[in-house]
């Protein structure tokens, strides 16, 4: 490939004038897996054109790597789309936000706001542990009345108290009304968003109506109302001296730009504007909420299928920490299997399977190809997850593959495995979503066994592609186990 010529571009799909491959990318499949076939034809790296606009699709660890970590300030471009322009205010926010001083900035302080909270400390742990139990009731009240369940609200209820308590110090109880306004506002965000329909493309189709775009505003409008009715309070209430959450973190830096400017430096040019604030705390929050519960849900899906893996960790957790106490993060290292099992979840049904496009901010190279400034990356997670180089029998749900030989200690067997990416763009919110993962799964499963009621069909692996991958609604039976029958589940 590094022919005489020099370096060359990547093997690109056929495209037409304005339409790009979009003619070649018709498929029954969804976007991440018909770009792992496409390998076939095309090799490992290979470039299209969705519209105007070429996008290189990296299907390999390598090249990923290259891209993330030793490229990564390089490829720490996003590209600006209709709808995440919505969402975002024209990109003011981190994740759909272009690589720029503002971007860092933000990042920066929701690092600390989120250390604050962080790992270690008992705050967190504590929130979380409190919501973990009360989930545990609602399927204890439901298991004594014979009922099946479907978990998603609850669950993400749970979650969203978490990341409710860290943004806004404030929750939300059942049958809240703007809880139930949210679950729909952000279903409806995640259906839309990003989804490379038809207004990405062309921009100017904007103009016609569109149903996706105007559900996408409609659900945008509700969400904004809500984070500025909390912007509000927090204004309000703001004090110098107490910093109750990340909203109040990121008022404080923007009062002590203020208090420190200068007349070239505002609190809006650093991108502290009232815009910023509200769409980066909008950020960690939509974050906060769909991602960490989408896991959840799918671990729960996979313990289904798999009962012999449930019943391994039921009894890892009976011989470690028994009936008279709940789990704490201090178990988590003598917990390998519920571990492994977090991180074979993580791998067989990544949450973002094509991350967020990147973009090139300079003319540059992936492997021996170059690539142009202003190129969108699109890293496949899928592919590198699916390998079927790197991972035996990929489909398989396996959480063996994360534990050494003799199933004691934890072991990543792949360099193909990015569940949160990597580098300068890399989750902000992964030691959160950790121990999210960790606390709630070892409370539930501590006290119950799932499974589908007898006449049910086993809830679908194929999951729904949209800016996460969500799987499929279906009722859960919580059967209490041995020791937890009565209401056990709230105080221990
Ligand atoms: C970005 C995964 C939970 C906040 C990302 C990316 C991935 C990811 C793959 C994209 C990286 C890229 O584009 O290169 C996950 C997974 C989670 C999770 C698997 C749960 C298990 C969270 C949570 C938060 C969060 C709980 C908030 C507290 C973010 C933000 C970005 C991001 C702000 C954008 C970073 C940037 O563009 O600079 N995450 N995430 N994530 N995540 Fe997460
Ligand atoms: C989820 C729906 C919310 O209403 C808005 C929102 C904000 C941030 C997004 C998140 C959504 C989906 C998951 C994203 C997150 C930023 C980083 C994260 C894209 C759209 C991932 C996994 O990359």
């Amino acid at each position: 490939r590094t022919s005489l010529r020099g370096p060359q571009e990547p093997p690109c799909l056929p495209a037409l004038p304005l339409i790009g491959s979009l003619l070649s990318l018709k498929s029954p499949h969804p976007p991440h897996v018909l770009f792992k076939e496409l390998q076939q034809k095309y090799g490992q790296t290979y470039s299209l054109m969705m519209g105007s606009h070429s996008v290189i699709i990296v299907n390999h660890h390598t090249h990923a790597k290259e891209v993330l970590m030793k490229k990564g300030k390089v490829f720490a471009g996003r590209p600006r789309t209709v709808t995440t322009d919505i969402l975002t205010r024209e990109g003011k926010d981190i994740a759909f936000g272009d690589y720029s001083t503002t971007w860092r900035f933000h990042r920066k302080i929701v690092h600390g706001a989120l250390c604050m909270f962080g790992e270690g400390s008992a705050a967190i742990e504590k929130i979380i542990s409190t919501e973990a139990r009360s989930l545990c009731s609602i399927l204890s009240e439901a298991s004594v009345a014979g009922l099946a369940l479907d978990m998603s609200p609850e669950l993400t209820r749970a979650v969203t108290n978490v990341i409710c308590a860290l943004c806004f110090n404030s929750s939300y109880q059942r049958g809240d009304p703007e809880f139930e306004a949210m679950l729909s506002y952000s279903q409806g965000i995640v259906d839309t968003v990003a989804k490379d329909s038809l207004v990405d493309i062309f921009p100017w189709l904007q103009i016609f109506p569109n149903a996706d775009l105007h559900l996408l505003k409609q659900c945008v409008a509700v969400r904004d109302q809500l984070l500025q009715k909390q912007f509000d309070k927090h204004k309000a209430d703001y004090s110098d001296h107490v910093q109750r959450d990340l909203l109040d973190a990121l008022l404080r830096a923007k009062r002590s730009a203020e208090n420190n400017n200068t007349i070239e430096i505002s609190a809006d040019s650093v991108g502290l504007s009232d815009d910023h604030l509200l769409m980066t705390v909008g950020d960690i929050f939509g974050a906060g909420v769909e991602t960490t519960s989408t896991v959840l849900k799918w671990a729960i899906t996979y313990l289904i299928h798999y009962p012999q893996v449930q019943k391994h960790i039921q009894e890892e957790l009976d011989s470690i920490v028994g009936v008279d106490r709940s789990p704490q993060l201090s178990d988590k290292g003598s917990l390998p299997y519920l571990e492994a099992t977090i991180r074979e979840v993580l791998r067989i049904r990544p949450v973002a399977p094509l991350f967020i496009p990147h973009v090139a901010l300079s003319d540059n190279s992936i492997g021996d190809f170059m690539v142009r400034k202003g190129t969108r990356v699109v890293i496949n997670l899928w592919s590198l997850h699916h390998d079927e180089k790197e991972w035996k029998n990929p489909e398989l749900f396996d959480p063996g593959r994360f534990l050494n030989s003799e199933g004691t200690g934890l072991i990543i067997p792949s360099a193909s495995y990015l569940p949160f990416g990597a580098g300068i763009r890399v989750c902000l919110g992964e030691a959160l979503a950790k121990m999210e993962l960790f606390l709630f799964l070892s409370c539930i499963l501590q006290r119950f066994t799932f499974s589908v009621p007898t006449d049910h069909p086993l809830p679908s692996l194929e999951g729904k592609f949209g800016v996460v991958l969500q799987p499929a609604k279906y009722k859960v039976y919580a059967m209490p186990r041995p020791g937890w029958e009565i209401n056990k589940s709230q105080p221990c």
